[in-house]
C-alpha cells in the first residue's frame, strides 16, 4: 500500500533519474505556495546535477495548461516537465500531447483534490490526496519531504522556503515535522498557523502574493529573488518587494475596511458576496483575511478586470468550495472554477456575472464541508 512517505520517495527516484544534459521545465502555480514549490525544485535539481532548467509560472487565468502556456512549452520542446502545486489533471490532454510530440517525461506535484489518476496515462502523479482523500498538505512541504529523500542536507537549507509556501497556503498546523525541523535549526519562534502567520516568514509570503499583484511580472521577480537569498531577511530587503507590498497593502486595507458596509450579505444562504474596485489582483489575500474573521460563512471576493470577473471563495469550516465553484459554472461559457474545499475561485464573463452570483447564492448550503452533514 502507497504511504506519503513512499510517496516522498517515488517522486525522488524519478528525479534521480533525470538525464543531467536533458532540458528540465518546471511550471508552477503563481502563489506563495507555488513559487516555494518552485525554488526548491530548482535547488534539487541543481543538486542532482541537472544543467539545462527553465523556470516558468502558469498562465495567470488559472493554474492548468492553458493554451497560451501549450504553446510556450511547445516551442521548449522539453525532455523533462515538472509541474509544482497544479492540479493539471483536470485536463490531461495536452501532457499527452506533449508526451507524443516531444516524448516528453512528466511529473505532476500536488495537493489539489484529484480529478484523475495521471499514472495510467504514464505521467508520474505525485498526490498527498492519492494516498489520503482528506490530507491538506501544501506542495512547498511535499517538495521539502522529496528533497529529504535526496539530501538531508539539501532538505535542511531548504525548510525556511517550505515554511514560507506553507503558511501561504495556510497549513502549517498540517506540517508539524516541518516545524520541527525548521525549529532545530531557526529556534521555536512560533508554533501554529496564527502565529508563523505574524512572523518575518509570514510576511515573505505576504511579499509573494503582493509581487503578483502588484505587476504581470511581479511573481517571476519574487520567485528570482527567493532563488538568490540565502535566508528571509535577505529576501523581505529587496526594494521592488518591499514597494509592491506597501502599496498594495494599502489596497488590501481599504478593501478589509469596507467589507461590513459595501458586500451584498445573505444570511440565509451564509454567504457574502463583496465586489471590490481596483486594478490590482488582491481578491483572494482580501478574501483569506475576511475569512479569518468569519470562519463559518462563505466570503466571496470578485472583481472585474476586461470583459471578465474574476472570484476567490473561502469558508474554513462550513462548506466544499472547489465542489461550489464547480457548479456554479456549470452551462456558463468560457467559465472556469475549482479549488480546495477551504479555497476556491472561479473567473466568469462578465455578462454572466448575474446568472454567476444568482447560482453561488442558491448553491452555497448545498456542498457541506467533506465530512460534514
Ligand atoms: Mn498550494
Amino acid at each position: 500500500m502507497k504511504t506519503l512517505d513512499s510517496l516522498y520517495a517515488e517522486a525522488a527516484e524519478w528525479l534521480k533519474q533525470l538525464r543531467k544534459g536533458g532540458l528540465v521545465v518546471v511550471v508552477y502555480h503563481r502563489d506563495s505556495d507555488g513559487v516555494c514549490s518552485a525554488v526548491m525544485a530548482t535547488k534539487i535539481l541543481k543538486h542532482l546535477g541537472c544543467s539545462s532548467v527553465k523556470i516558468i509560472p502558469c498562465d495567470p487565468a488559472t493554474p492548468a495548461v492553458t493554451p497560451p502556456l501549450m504553446r510556450e512549452l511547445s516551442s521548449l520542446q522539453p525532455d523533462y516537465l515538472i509541474f509544482v502545486d497544479m492540479a493539471v489533471d483536470q485536463d490531461p490532454n495536452p501532457l499527452v500531447l506533449l508526451k507524443q510530440k516531444f516524448g516528453t517525461k512528466i511529473i505532476v506535484i500536488d495537493h489539489h483534490p484529484v480529478s484523475m489518476d495521471l499514472d495510467m496515462l504514464e505521467i508520474k502523479h505525485i498526490n498527498t490526496r492519492s494516498v489520503d482523500a482528506k490530507a491538506y498538505l501544501p506542495a512547498s512541504y511535499m517538495v521539502y519531504k522529496i528533497a529529504g529523500k535526496i539530501s538531508i542536507e539539501l532538505a535542511k537549507n531548504c525548510s525556511w522556503i517550505s515554511l514560507i509556501g506553507t503558511i501561504g497556503d495556510h497549513g502549517i498546523d498540517n506540517c508539524p515535522d516541518l516545524v520541527k525541523d525548521f525549529s532545530s535549526v531557526y529556534g521555536r519562534i512560533a508554533t501554529t498557523q496564527k502565529d508563523f502567520s505574524q512572523t518575518k516568514y509570514g510576511k515573505a509570503s505576504e511579499y509573494i502574493m503582493s509581487a503578483k499583484a502588484a505587476d504581470d511580472g511581479g511573481i517571476e521577480t519574487a520567485r528570482v529573488v527567493l532563488d538568490r537569498a540565502t535566508n528571509v531577511d535577505a529576501f523581505l530587503s529587496a526594494e521592488t518587494l518591499k514597494e509592491w507590498h506597501s502599496g498594495i497593502q494599502a489596497i488590501i486595507d481599504h478593501a478589509v475596511k469596507n467589507f461590513e458596509k459595501d458586500a451584498e450579505l445573505h444570511p440565509n444562504a451564509n454567504i457574502a458576496i463583496y465586489m471590490i474596485k481596483t486594478d490590482k489582483r488582491v481578491e483572494s489575500v482580501v478574501a483569506s483575511i475576511i475569512s479569518d474573521k468569519f470562519p463559518r460563512m462563505t466570503v466571496a471576493v470578485c472583481r472585474e478586470s476586461g470583459d471578465r470577473v474574476g472570484c476567490s471563495l473561502r469558508n474554513q469550516k462550513s462548506a466544499d468550495l472547489g465542489s461550489l465553484a464547480k457548479s456554479c459554472i456549470a452551462g456558463l461559457k468560457e467559465a472556469r472554477g475549482g479549488g480546495h474545499p477551504q479555497a476556491a475561485a472561479a473567473s466568469v464573463r462578465k455578462s454572466d456575472w448575474a446568472a454567476f452570483k444568482n447560482a453561488l447564492v442558491s448553491n452555497n448550503t448545498r456542498y457541506p464541508a467533506p465530512g460534514k452533514k
